[in-house]
């Protein structure tokens, strides 16, 4: 770890001095305003001292060869049968439980659910009650009971959100989450989409509070120049709250966080400051797709010290299966905005109606009917008047 102090006038020059010495891996450990120099300290110009480090340790690893040490080759070895014997153990098929109605199609759905990692008891819920809703003559005919399940499915979700600009005043949307999701990835596409409608040209502005990686205001800058959007650096909670006010004139503020780990709970505190000095706002969780179901839990548990609007999930397309993220979004009764499924900045994001997350869930009803009891219109996000979606 290589630590380093700067004694700078502002924070933006701090920012270039320690992405050029230390590189943009850099992380800021701690910033103050100082006054320095001066009769006493008087007269002084404030200064800002800011300790930043990076991490050395991956590069001074020592690397050992361990190839022809015996033991380590047996160890090695032995790790690779568990991990087989694990993962055949997993993939056993899990018992359908007795309350499942005895019926091939049921019990076939069930498991289907079950392998596509929805929660267990909703699962059984949802198979448990379509089998009361539907008759057993509809049970046995496929067309039909595949169709109502996806509406089922579909009516389990809480309506979706997405977002609509206010024409009367700045919508103020927040994206927050652990790192690496994706966040800044998707404000970027979300900045795009809404900035250059087919319609009208709407003020999009997008503002940074991560100045804790060193690399993430160069990120959201070059998105901000290739897609013409422009980008404002806060790096306090009263500079965020005094951005916003001198934009009143946009449609809409995006505002980027730093990623925060769902386990320290003070960075998470830290970002609460943030959000909690701007009055009016929308905040969405945003977690990847691909996250363990009990993580994606704990994800929101820690991140429900803001006030949480909705979520985003990301990266489905690296996931084979999305049960987790519908489950938790149906247990925590957190409207979905939108998925991410790539990286391609506009193009990789789609709005979450229930019709599609529930076929990325289980695929598409096969005869192509699709029911339009699936509450799958969007609700605009409070307070606010549809005027342009994405
Ligand atoms: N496959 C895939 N990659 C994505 C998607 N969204 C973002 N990424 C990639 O994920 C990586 C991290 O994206 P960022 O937008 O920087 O993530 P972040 O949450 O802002 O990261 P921090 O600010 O460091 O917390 C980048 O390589 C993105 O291109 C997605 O939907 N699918
Ligand atoms: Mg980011």
């Amino acid at each position: 770890m290589r630590v380093k102090k700067y004694l700078v006038k502002n924070m933006p020059e701090a920012m270039e001095l320690i992405k050029l010495e230390l590189g943009p891996n850099a992380v800021i450990l701690h910033s103050e305003k100082v006054r320095k120099g001066g009769v006493f300290g008087l007269f002084a110009r404030p200064k800002f001292e800011v300790v930043a480090a990076v991490d050395t340790d991956l590069q001074d690893f020592p690397q050992h060869n361990s190839h022809g040490d015996p033991s380590i080759q047996a160890m090695r070895d032995e790790l690779k049968n568990l991990r087989v014997a694990i993962s055949q153990v997993a993939a056993r098929p899990q018992p359908v439980p007795n309350s499942v109605p005895r019926v091939a199609s049921l019990e076939s759905w069930y498991q289907r659910l079950i392998d596509q990692g929805v929660a267990q008891h909703l699962a059984h819920q949802t198979i448990q009650r379509v089998a009361n809703e539907l008759s057993r003559w509809t049970l046995d005919n496929q067309g039909v009971l595949n169709e109502h399940l996806h509406w089922y499915l579909g009516r389990q979700l809480p309506p979706p959100v997405q977002l609509n600009l206010n024409p009367a005043g700045p919508q103020v949307f927040f994206v927050v989450g652990p790192t690496g999701v994706g966040k800044t990835t998707t404000l970027a596409k979300l900045a795009a989409k809404f900035a250059h409608t087919p319609y009208k040209k709407n003020r999009v502005l997008m503002i940074t509070t991560d100045t804790f990686r060193v690399a993430a205001i160069p990120q959201i800058s070059a998105f901000g120049e290739i897609l013409g959007v422009p980008v404002e650096v806060a790096y306090t909670p009263d500079d965020l709250l005094a951005l916003i006010k001198s934009n009143a004139d946009k449609d809409l503020i995006l505002i980027d966080t730093p990623g925060r780990s769902q386990r320290a709970a003070s960075e998470v505190a830290a970002l609460s400051d943030y959000l909690a000095a701007v009055p009016e706002k929308i905040v969405h969780l945003a977690i990847n797709a691909g996250t363990k179901y009990e993580d994606m839990h704990q994800i929101i548990e820690a991140f429900s010290a803001m006030p949480l609007d909705g979520l985003i999930f990301t990266k489905i397309d690296e996931t084979s299966s999305l049960g987790a993220a519908y489950s938790v979004a149906c247990e925590r009764a957190l409207p979905l905005s939108y998925l991410t499924n790539g990286q391609r900045v506009p193009e990789d994001i789609e709005v979450a109606t229930a019709d599609y997350v529930v076929d990325l869930l289980v695929g598409p009803v096969p005869d192509g009917i699709r029911s339009t009891r699936n509450g799958n219109s969007h609700q605009t996000m409070p307070g606010v008047r549809q005027e342009v979606t994405v």
